[in-house]
């Protein structure tokens, strides 16, 4: 008899899968992966889509059969299976400032979609006042992150919650591509609350060491054939 509590399917560097994961490890839950997951195609076949019929990652099927996709909710209800961790609060208003700060870096996190998007030339034409309002969009939301955190450790109540692993992993995601040295000086409660989230002992081996970006990754133009 396996002892995981579901199987995930996710990439190895999708920062929502490593939520997950991360949610996990925090509550002593154990998860399985796929074998031999191709992503792009296996996700496309009936198999996966009878599962998943929106065909995308990450994606829950739990040992009881339960089917579930859309990071944001798995996270949710994998943390719901350790229920001593404390991930989700302790009552129904810290569960909902919880869900506040996930829906929130969820939109900030769309921006960073955004701009990496742009800056691989997939999202074209390329214009540089709509690379700008991704960027301030995105730094908006950043910005209201960081000042939550000027009086606090965390982000709701005194211990790590689902809100510190979402936020964490998706301000790391944006540390790649596009929070650099200047803006990281505007961000500093949220700096640190980063170094916190990632360096927990119990996330080892899930997220990567907070990069330093020296400067924003530029557009730069395909060479004219
Ligand atoms: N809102 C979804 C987004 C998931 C998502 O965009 N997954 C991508 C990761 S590459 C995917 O599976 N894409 C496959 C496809 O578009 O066919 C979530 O948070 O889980």
């Amino acid at each position: 008899m396996s002892d995981i509590a579901g199987t995930l399917w996710t990439s190895p560097g999708q920062y929502t899968g490593r939520v997950i994961k991360a949610a996990a490890a925090f509550g002593g839950i154990k998860l399985g992966f796929p074998a031999n997951y191709v992503h792009h195609e296996d996700n496309h076949k009936e198999e996966f889509k009878s599962k998943f019929p929106h065909s995308k990652i990450p994606a829950w099927l739990g040992s009881d059969g339960f089917t579930l996709f859309e990071s944001a909710p798995v996270a949710r209800y994998v943390a719901s299976l350790a229920p001593n961790s404390g991930l989700l609060g302790s009552n129904l208003r810290e569960r909902t400032l919880i869900d506040q700060w996930v829906h929130l870096i969820e939109e900030v996190n769309d921006n960073t979609e955004n701009i990496e998007e742009i800056l691989d030339g997939d999202l074209v034409p390329y214009t540089k006042p709509m690379h700008t309002t991704f960027i301030s969009q995105q730094l908006r939301g950043l910005t209201t992150l960081n000042n939550h955190l000027a009086t606090r450790t965390f982000f709701v109540g005194e211990r790590i919650t689902l809100a510190d692993i979402y936020v964490g992993a998706l301000v790391l995601r944006a540390c790649h591509i596009n929070i650099d040295t200047a803006e990281r000086k505007k961000l500093p409660h949220l700096m640190r609350h980063l170094e916190t989230v990632v360096n927990q002992p119990v996330f080892e081996g899930i997220f990567p060491s907070v990069p330093v970006l020296e400067k924003a990754r530029a557009y730069v133009p395909p060479k004219k054939k």
